[in-house]
């Protein structure tokens, strides 16, 4: 038996994998930071035995409060992930699990290859009415793509959505097939309005160095893109400076940025209640979208999530409060959590790619609710 983390985004150090009732791992931090929660591993040659992983620096994780009722993602393809047995044990994550087959992964979250973002990128491509572009290059010189829906015309609204500017929040890329696939659907009525009134603007992996170095929060020079949008650079944060750049060039009127949160068992959105532009129209927009929100998805609520910034002082490096603030439009930050939806918590799956995929579906309905009012 083997294990290795040589892998697309793959992260561990193994230790000791001598006796696989005792296999001694460690977290390793991104590339370059020091942020470090992620891992994704592989086991080849498992017999059907059960296997004890010992993380053993888990506690020295950026988000320790992330392994609380947390349960590590498996797979057996790479499509389809579940949860295993996991435990805190006095900064031990420990996983126990009797894989099904010879290869099993394990995860922080659903893994998301870079073969499945090319499979995403290019199934898009050749379908109608559908444009896709390489916006700029990465720090390694990786493509940031952008995929364009909606034929531009005069009068036509531009919704922009953007995820994994945090790559270990590869919640967000499952949610952005969701986002696509109901776009992509000819019969259905709610994505054909949409795409009548407005342009969609998909950037579904922001970060693409830092995905494929297992990092959790960061891209290969070790910058954090969610705290880049005021003052990017070509040498620390080239990805945002082509994704702002082809906003200026668009306008726009929606942005919606993709994230996950470590401890938060919910699914919610911060607005740009700190920006100093805010206003009671940009209010009435994001209490409309999240009333619309919360009726067509049973996962988004609005009882938790991130404190309110006090007024005039959000950060404007952050991805939507910058865009609220300089287009003066309808910005929010979604969440997905990495445990489960304790309010619909699912025992099997936990939180997972179709559930997240699911809540994409969902937010084209509430922007199009929000699409005649956006100005
Ligand atoms: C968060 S967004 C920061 C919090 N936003 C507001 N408006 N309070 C980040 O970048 O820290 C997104 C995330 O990483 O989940
Ligand atoms: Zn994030």
């Amino acid at each position: 038996m083997k294990i290795d983390a040589d892998l697309f985004g793959g992260a561990i150090r193994v230790l000791d994998a001598s006796d696989p009732t005792d296999i001694t791992l460690e977290l390793r931090a991104d590339n370059a930071s020091e942020f470090m929660q992620w891992f994704h591993f592989r086991v080849t040659g498992a017999d059907g035995s059960d296997l004890t992983f010992n993380i053993v620096n888990a506690g020295d994780a950026t988000y320790p409060g992330g392994w609380d009722d947390y349960r590590a993602a498996a797979s057996y393809d790479g499509a389809r992930w579940f949860r295993v047995d996991t435990e805190l044990d006095e900064g031990t994550l420990r996983i126990r699990h009797a894989p099904e087959h010879p290869t099993c992964h394990y995860a922080y979250f659903a893994a998301y290859s870079w073969d499945r973002h090319l499979e995403l990128v290019d199934g898009a491509k050749a379908r109608p009415g559908v444009h896709v572009e390489v916006l700029g290059q990465s720090v390694e010189k990786r493509p940031i793509h952008r995929i364009r829906l909606g034929e531009p015309a005069r009068g036509k609204r531009q919704v922009w959505i953007i995820a994994r500017q945090h790559p270990g929040e590869t919640m967000g890329q499952w949610f952005m097939e969701g986002v696509l696939s109901r776009l992509l659907d000819e019969d259905d009525p709610t994505a054909r309005a949409l795409l009548e009134g407005a342009v969609v603007h998909l950037v579904p992996l922001m970060n693409p160095d830092g995905a494929a170095h297992g990092n959790q929060r960061t891209n290969a020079a070790g910058v954090n893109l969610n705290r880049e949008w005021l003052s990017p650079s070509a040498e620390k944060s080239p990805e945002v400076l082509a994704v702002r750049a082809a906003m200026m060039k668009s306008g726009v009127d929606l942005f919606l940025d993709v994230h996950g949160d470590e401890d938060t068992p919910y699914i919610f959105a911060a607005g740009c209640e700190g920006n100093p532009g805010y206003t009671p129209r940009i209010d009435a927009l994001e209490d409309l979208f999240m009333r619309t929100l919360m009726e067509l998805d049973e996962d988004f609520q609005r009882r938790y999530g991130y404190d309110l910034d006090e007024p005039g002082q959000a950060d404007l490096s952050i991805a939507a409060n910058y865009a609220g603030q300089r287009f003066d439009c309808l910005a929010l930050t979604l969440e997905m959590p990495f445990k489960d939806d304790a309010d619909n918590p699912d025992p099997e799956a936990g939180w997972s790619p179709e559930r997240a995929a699911g809540f994409g579906s969902h937010v084209i309905g509430s922007i199009l609710a929000c699409l005649p009012a956006l100005r």
